[in-house]
């Protein structure tokens, strides 16, 4: 059987002996779980910059999996990581303009990477392997590979939205980028809207059409393109939240909940989660019910993330600014109607936390899918479940349509939404609850992966259509 290869920014697979059971995210776990099936390997950047780049492959095997990282140069990281990745397309992609840097260094060192990274990654490609590329940072991996004569199968993933047509044409070299994924046979994406709007480039700006077998065809190749959402490995998660560490932080949080109704956001501290759009609608709520004051806490949860890029650290200061404004408005002597916290947690302590909470606040400006929303009703008491409150625009909402779906840029659609979660009859709870927990447990992260991976294998059938090489 053919191996399988990741390529990933980050090389992240379950490794116990850093932050122990249960710290390790759904998606490293499905992915180590696949190579271990296929005896494959995961290959990306180390998280480590050296003076000047060497090539050196370092190899290790971790939990049955073959784990291949090399080191990047300072001025790659700032180029390729900190520039054209989280400055570049990262906003772009989120409908950010305002935030998007067009700097033409950093598109230059995101080419130079993905080569680099490409000449590591060849020694290592074996005829029968499927090589699987994950996201944003690597789009143009593929072209350097068949540039260096690489003919297996090669397929793309793309964890965040593609956006809208004239978003994309606003990067100075959108028709490369789109070039470069065509050199991928599958092209992956989180939901139909993001296929659609993939799509509407490539008819609209590169004279691309559809063949009667549904493969894409541009620049004289053609590639199948299909949405593949993710999920969560429910199952797992499930489970964990009746372990010991979940049920420790559960007690303690409902020791809280006696006097206070607790709200749960979890989110990396990024100005694609809608934030301070939350924080204002929870304040619209604490404003328009006097009454629910005393009765609900919020505890946001935000470990910082990309901190070395500007718009991150200005929406950490605006945050601390407006979370501390709301408290100092409605807290009591005794009480305060935000906990906001800037760490990490373990996976079973983060299931205790989910489990406690009557509602959670999912509101994304933008996001690809969101994994939190489907975390948040995996850990649920089925006898008691809580409400998710989803904002209409992640990916996550197309499949979640039992949640309570609001608009997150409005503060009277989330104030209107908390009060509504919080006065919810079980039966309704439980309805809305089963619902959702059924599609999360069904199109969960195992799933996600044998569907893509399936995709990936099959032999292109001989296409009538298809021009001649
Ligand atoms: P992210 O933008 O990182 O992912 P999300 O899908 O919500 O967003 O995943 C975040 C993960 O980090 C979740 O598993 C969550 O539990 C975990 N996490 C968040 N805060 C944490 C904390 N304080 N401690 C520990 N863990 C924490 C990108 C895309 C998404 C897409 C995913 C997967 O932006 O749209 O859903 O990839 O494809």
């Amino acid at each position: 059987m053919s191996r399988l290869i990741v390529v990933s920014n980050r090389v992240n697979p379950p490794n116990p002996a850093e932050g122990g059971e249960g710290s390790v995210g759904g998606l490293a776990m499905a992915l180590a779980a696949a190579l271990r099936e296929y005896s494959g390997i995961w290959f990306g950047w180390s998280g480590k910059t050296i003076p000047e780049f060497t090539g050196q492959l370092n190899m290790q095997r971790i939990e049955g999996v073959t784990v291949a990282t090399v080191d990047l140069e300072e001025t790659d990281y700032q180029e390729y990581y900190n520039g054209y990745a989280n400055k570049t397309l990262w906003p772009l992609f989120h409908y950010r303009v305002d935030l998007t840097a067009y700097d033409r260094s950093f598109g230059e060192g995101y080419d130079r990477v993905n080569k680099r990274f490409a000449e590591t990654l060849l020694p290592l490609i074996e005829p029968d392997d499927i090589v699987w590329v994950h996201d944003y940072h690597l789009i143009p991996l593929a072209r350097e590979l068949r540039r260096m004569g690489v003919t297996n199968r090669i397929g793309f993933f793309l964890h965040i939205p593609w956006p809208a047509h004239q978003l994309v044409v606003t990067l100075p070299r959108h028709r490369a980028l789109v070039e470069a994924l065509f050199d991928y046979d599958l092209i992956g994406f989180q939901t139909e809207e993001s296929l659609q709007a993939f799509e509407g480039y490539v008819f609209s700006e590169v004279q691309g059409r559809k063949t009667e077998r549904g493969e894409l065809e541009a620049f004289g190749r053609g590639l199948k393109a299909q949405a593949f959402p993710i999920g969560v490995d429910a199952k797992d998660f499930a489970q964990i939240v009746q372990g010991e560490t979940a049920r420790k932080v559960y007690d303690r949080m409902m020791a809280h909940s006696v006097f206070r109704k607790m709200v749960v956001g979890v989110d990396r501290l990024d100005y694609s989660k809608g934030l301070e759009e939350r924080l204002i609608g929870f304040e619209r709520f604490l404003h328009d019910h006097p009454d629910l004051r005393r009765e609900v806490m919020l505890l946001q949860i935000a470990p910082l993330s990309r901190d070395e890029v500007e718009a991150y650290q200005d929406l950490r200061t605006r945050l601390d600014g407006l979370i501390g404004r709301i408290n100092g408005a409605y807290a009591e002597m005794d009480s305060t109607p935000i906990r906001y916290v800037n760490r990490s947690y373990r996976r079973d302590e983060l299931a205790g936390v989910y489990r406690a909470s009557k509602a959670a606040l999912v509101t994304p400006l933008r996001d690809g899918m969101n994994l939190v929303a489907k975390e948040y009703v995996a850990a649920q008491d089925p006898e008691d479940p809580g409400v998710l409150i989803l904002s209409r625009f992640a990916g996550a909402a197309r499949q979640m349509k039992e949640a309570l779906i609001v608009n997150p840029n409005s503060p009277e659609e989330i104030s209107d939404a908390l009060e509504r979660a919080l006065s919810m009859d079980l039966a309704e709870r439980k309805r809305r609850w089963e619902a959702l927990f059924d599609n999360v447990n069904r199109e969960d992260v195992t799933a996600w992966r044998d569907d893509f991976v399936a995709a990936l294998r099959a032999d292109p059938e001989p296409d009538a259509d298809k021009p001649e090489p």
